[in-house]
This record gives structure tokens, C-alpha cells and sequence, in this order.
């Protein structure tokens, strides 16, 4: 089997650190016991070689031989192609994790990302567009909250890369208190974000952001 390389920053100012993107690529490859080695690109300095690779400068990306693969999501699926240990193999547990995976990617994320940089922002509650934002991510967890009340695992009825990915999108609400009024939504991220390989990979991200202030 080739190496495995993963890609990301060589430094982030503080606010992002635990949450830049390569974390889901480490604790998936975590989660599989696939060994692999990080590798930094200029956070400041984005170069030729930076969108060579990734064509928004943006990281993660993983190189797997030949391969160089951007877009986290793809990287998890690639991932997933190697080990059941992130998506079965038989076709309905394979289906049932792929559009769990477009819907954390999409259904989730989209109001979930604007939601959390207004939080960050400050931008106050009441501004025309925080109110719209804040009603288009309640209306999609209320929905996810009826799917996690009744179930552990959103897909195939054990953890699958889709959890993983549905749980790093929900931390970025969870992270500014968003799911107080979702609380299986809550209580999943806990227990996806209690797992060792969760902690081994945020560990592992705050290490690697914090030998570059010390450098
Ligand atoms: N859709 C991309 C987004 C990647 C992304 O947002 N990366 C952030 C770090 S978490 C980044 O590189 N931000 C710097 C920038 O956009 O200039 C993915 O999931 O891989």
C-alpha cells in the first residue's frame, strides 16, 4: 500500500485551531488504523505548488501514490473505499452512508456554516440576515433531531464515516451553544467526539498548530 500524506497548514491563528478540516481526514484515518504522515503547507504564502494541489489554496488534501485528492469529503469517501471499518461494503449499507455523507456536506453544512461566522462575527441575533440563517439551520435540525432520537448511527446501523463527518459538521454549532434546543443532536456529538480517535486527531491538530508558535 502507498503512503498516506496529509496535508494542511503549517499555522492557523488560534480561533480555528480544533476545528481546520484536516481533523476529519485524521480521525478517519484513526478510526481505520490506516498509518499515515502530515505534512504542511504555507498558511500566509500560498503558492503554485498550494493550488497545484488544492485549487481554492484551501487544505486539506491527501496523497495516497500517484493520487493528490482535495475536498475533505472526498478524502473520507477515498478512505472509506479502503476500510469497512468507515463504510460497508454491501449496497445498501454503502448507499445509506453516501447520502448520509452528502447530507452532512450539503443539507447540514450550508446553513450551518453561514450560522456559525455570524456567531463569530457577533453579528447581533436580530439582523435580518442572522434571523434567516438561524431559521433555515433550526428547521434542519429539527429534522436531524427527530432522525438521532430514534437511532445511535445515522447509516447502516453501526458508525460509518458519515457520522464522522455529520459530527464535525454539528461542532461548529455545538462549539457557539447552537444545539441547546437539539439535545440528540447534542448528546450525539458527544459520544461521536468522545471516541479515541476523535481525541487522538484533535490532539494531534492542537499539537501540530502548537509546535509552529513555539517554532
Ligand atoms: N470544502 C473544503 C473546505 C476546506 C476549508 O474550508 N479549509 C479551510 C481550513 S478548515 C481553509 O483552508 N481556509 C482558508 C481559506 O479558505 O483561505 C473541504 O471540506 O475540504
Amino acid at each position: 500500500m502507498s503512503e498516506l500524506i496529509l496535508t494542511t497548514y503549517d499555522w492557523v491563528p488560534p480561533p480555528p485551531r480544533g476545528f481546520v478540516r484536516d481533523l476529519r481526514v485524521r480521525w478517519a484515518l484513526e478510526e481505520a488504523g490506516l498509518p499515515y504522515r502530515v505534512e504542511c503547507t504555507p498558511f500566509r504564502d500560498r503558492g503554485p505548488e498550494h493550488f497545484a494541489h488544492q485549487p481554492f489554496g484551501q487544505v486539506p488534501w491527501l496523497t495516497d501514490g500517484e493520487l493528490s485528492i482535495f475536498e475533505s469529503g472526498a478524502i473520507l469517501l477515498h478512505l472509506a473505499e479502503k476500510r469497512p471499518a468507515l463504510m460497508p461494503t454491501d449496497r445498501r449499507g454503502r448507499a445509506e452512508v453516501l447520502e448520509w455523507v452528502i447530507a452532512a456536506l450539503n443539507s447540514l453544512d450550508l446553513p450551518s456554516q453561514p450560522w456559525a461566522l455570524f456567531r463569530f462575527m457577533g453579528l447581533p441575533g436580530e439582523a435580518p440576515e442572522a434571523k434567516f440563517v438561524e431559521d433555515f439551520l433550526t428547521a434542519r435540525l429539527d429534522r436531524l433531531e427527530a432522525v438521532l432520537v430514534g437511532r445511535a448511527w445515522l447509516a447502516a446501523g453501526r458508525f460509518t464515516v458519515a457520522d464522522l463527518l455529520m459530527a464535525d459538521v454539528l461542532r461548529q454549532v455545538d462549539r457557539f451553544d447552537g444545539l441547546a434546543k437539539h439535545p440528540a443532536c447534542h448528546a450525539y456529538v458527544a459520544r461521536m467526539t468522545a471516541r479515541p480517535a476523535f481525541l487522538k486527531a484533535y490532539d494531534d491538530q492542537m499539537a501540530h498548530f502548537a509546535a509552529a508558535d513555539a517554532a
